[in-house]
């Protein structure tokens, strides 16, 4: 089927909420016991990298006890089957999509699974606990932080995705509130390209006005629905 409409689908915290892993707004949200700004800007890394590395190896730690839900594992079917183009571009840290089994996958805002050299740039791996002045494998030098994107931090991969919103026949937007830039942004950068745009959500966004369509629900139920 060469003439399979190209597909970029992007996804937030709420299509991994129902595998137990907190999203980051609203009244369970994840930084109601932290403040914003003090784990996720490079200035409290570099002011207070205990708790930073703190914050972020317990979350590093609870990807153990989670698993893909039936969200995940929907769209890593449509990945594994869909003949077009078709990008999962997941704001999410977490490793979910990739245990569902999605290959098509970017992860923008970085990984929790993965450890970045301040002093050289290289990523590598990581499981464990990080804590601080951690070596990197590749310059030796002690410089390992959370392969995270940090607020002011320029999001990985911002070419490949903004050539996929360009040539998109339809754009997915599944479980993120439209409230952090550039992602809550791909909406309108894909409708003004000509895609149909589709929302999927448990409640409409702050960026509703600019899809298409929004559909109302828990992921495990909507996403299913709409692969199917
Ligand atoms: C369900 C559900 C269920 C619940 N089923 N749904 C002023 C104006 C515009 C921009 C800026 C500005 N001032 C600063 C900026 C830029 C800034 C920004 O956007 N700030 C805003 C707060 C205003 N952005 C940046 O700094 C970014 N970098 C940047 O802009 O670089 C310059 C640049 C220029 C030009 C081009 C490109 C770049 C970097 C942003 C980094 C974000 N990092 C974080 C932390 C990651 C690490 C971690 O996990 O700790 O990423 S912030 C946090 O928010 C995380 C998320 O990926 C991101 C988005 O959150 P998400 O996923 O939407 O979660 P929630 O909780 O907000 O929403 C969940 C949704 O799910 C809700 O709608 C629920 O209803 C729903 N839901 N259960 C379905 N069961």
């Amino acid at each position: 089927m060469q003439d399979a409409p190209n597909i970029v689908i992007l996804t937030g915290a709420g299509i991994s909420a129902e595998s137990g892993l907190a999203t980051f707004r609203g009244p369970d949200g994840l930084w109601e016991g932290h403040r914003v700004e003090s784990v996720c800007t490079p200035e409290a890394l570099a002011r207070d990298p205990a708790t930073v590395h703190r914050f972020y190896d317990a979350r590093r730690a609870a990807l153990a006890s989670v698993a893909p839900n039936a969200a995940h594992d929907a769209l890593a079917r449509l990945d594994a089957e869909w003949p077009g183009d078709l990008l999962i571009v997941t704001q999410n840290v977490d490793d979910l999509h990739e245990r569902a089994g999605a290959r098509r996958l970017l992860h923008m805002h970085g990984e929790l699974l993965s450890a970045l050299c301040a002093a050289c740039g290289a990523r590598q791996d990581w499981h464990g606990p990080m804590g601080e002045g951690r070596a990197c494998a590749a310059c030796g030098a002690p410089a390992l932080r959370p392969d995270i994107v940090f607020f002011g931090e320029m999001p990985y991969a911002m070419d490949r995705i903004e050539r996929a919103l360009a040539a998109a026949d339809l754009f997915v937007s599944i479980g993120t509130s439209g409230a952090v830039y550039p992602a809550a942004g791909f909406v309108q950068t894909a409708r003004y390209a000509g895609a149909r745009t589709v929302e999927l959500n448990l409640e409409p966004s702050a960026g509703s006005g600019f899809f298409h369509e929004t559909r109302v629900g828990p992921a495990s139920e909507v996403v299913p629905a709409w692969v199917n």
